[in-house]
């Protein structure tokens, strides 16, 4: 069997998605998600240009022969466009695997480790009180875990909560220019110790807590949220600092038990390494899309294994039904596997371009039993929704300041 030709597909069904399809002269197809939020048409001319020349001809069964030839065997190893193209390969010859042994991926993988993927839902609102209906919706459904994000009083916008309210380029102020937010790490610590205190108070222990800060405050701020949020019991405090420097980690570690997630923008185990060797960290959230497939994440999950630590992967709305999958099929099939972020199946476009049969029942997603990663794209429905220029947006403090992600 081998490669004979390589699709890239931008669509953008309320959200730009970047698809690969590798076919094969045998006529069967793998599909993978190379979606790079904001810097999408990087990684399509990369595929494109540098990935799918060097890969015509080859077997698509050599899946860690292709993976160490895209990884080990280029001048310019990791980075973000590099690592999400490999991922996006890497998928779609673990689809191919699947479809030609006519298993799906979590059999290859090494099988059922649980019935079902616990999942983390989100519960963004405009006030606290809003916050809290939103959790109570999530508890309606069945959902075992939810993520509590409010806006900030006295800040115009505040990341991740309008969500809700308004579509990805709305969210944008449908400027073709990244938009600009303010932050104030004092304004945010009025609110958020009152938001799981008050979470608390009117849910009890019926579910777990979780919390994204998006990276906004430093080490030592971090340390003190920590410390604030320990009577409330967080199932894990996500992004509280920017670990270039993975020592900040330490610095939080001393001082707070509440347990701490990173990893969603982390491209290789190299990332994250001492976080985890060092126990600074609980959970370590790379996605399949951005830290190099199946193959990529399967490496980093075993190395976190060592040092229990778990997994749980990103889940936001910026990557794609087959990130979703892939996902899946690991999240079945990893022993130390922890949470996985949730926010629905996508829209109604979204739905008719990726069909898949995976189901959520009682806050647990049920992997697809169909061959491979279990999800067909529509080139068809998919052409009618064309890529369209979008950023997230910068941060700044209230003086100006560029600030952090
Ligand atoms: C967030 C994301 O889901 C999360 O945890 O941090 O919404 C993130 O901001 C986006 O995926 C950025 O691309
Ligand atoms: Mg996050």
């Amino acid at each position: 069997m081998k490669i004979s030709e390589i699709k890239v597909f931008v669509t953008n069904p309320g959200r730009n998605f970047v698809t690969v399809k590798v076919c094969t002269d045998e006529g069967v197809y793998g599909l993978g998600d190379a979606t790079l939020n904001g810097r999408e048409m990087a990684v399509a001319t990369y595929l494109e240009e540098h990935v799918a020349p060097c890969l015509i001809g080859r077997n698509p069964q050599d899946i860690e022969d292709i993976w160490q030839y895209l990884y080990q065997g280029v001048y310019w190893r990791r980075g973000p466009v590099t690592m999400a193209a490999i991922a996006a390969i890497d998928m779609a010859l673990w689809d191919i695997k699947g479809k030609v042994a006519n298993l799906p991926v979590y059999q290859l993988l090494g099988g059922k480790c649980r019935q079902g993927v616990t999942v983390y839902a989100h519960a963004n609102g405009e006030t606290i009180d809003d916050t809290l209906d939103k959790v109570a919706e999530c508890i309606e459904q069945g959902f075992k875990a939810v993520r509590l994000q409010t806006a900030i009083p006295g800040l115009k916008e505040t990341y991740g909560v309008l969500g809700d309210k308004k579509d990805y380029f709305e969210l944008q102020g449908n400027r073709p220019l990244p938009p600009e937010q303010e932050w104030s790490t004092a304004k945010y610590f009025k609110l958020v110790p009152e938001l799981f205190e008050r979470a608390r108070e009117r849910f009890g222990d019926q579910v777990h807590f979780l919390h994204d800060v998006h990276s906004r405050l430093t080490p030592i701020e971090s340390a003190k949220l920590g410390k604030m949020l320990e009577p409330y019991n967080l199932l894990f405090l996500e992004d509280a600092s920017i670990a270039e420097n993975q020592a900040n980690y330490e610095l939080i570690r001393q001082h707070t038990t509440t347990p701490l997630a990173i990893g969603e923008t982390y491209n290789t185990i190299w990332d994250c390494k001492d976080m985890i060797q060092n126990q600074w960290i609980d959970f370590i959230r790379v996605a399949a899309t951005h830290a190099g497939g199946i193959t990529g994440v399967k490496k980093i999950s075993d190395f976190a294994a060592v040092y229990n630590v778990r997994t749980a992967p990103h889940g936001a709305p910026d990557l794609s039904p087959i990130c979703f999958a892939a996902h899946a099929h690991l999240n079945t099939a990893t022993h130390n596997f922890g949470i996985q972020e949730f926010v629905g199946f996508g829209n109604e476009a979204c739905q008719k371009i990726f069909k898949h049969d995976f189901k959520l029942d009682n806050g647990m997603i049920i992997v697809s039993d169909a061959p491979g990663l279990g999800v067909e794209f529509d080139e068809q429905q998919a052409e009618q929704y064309q890529y369209k220029r979008s950023y997230l947006p910068v941060s700044r403090l209230e003086d100006g300041t560029l600030w952090h992600w």
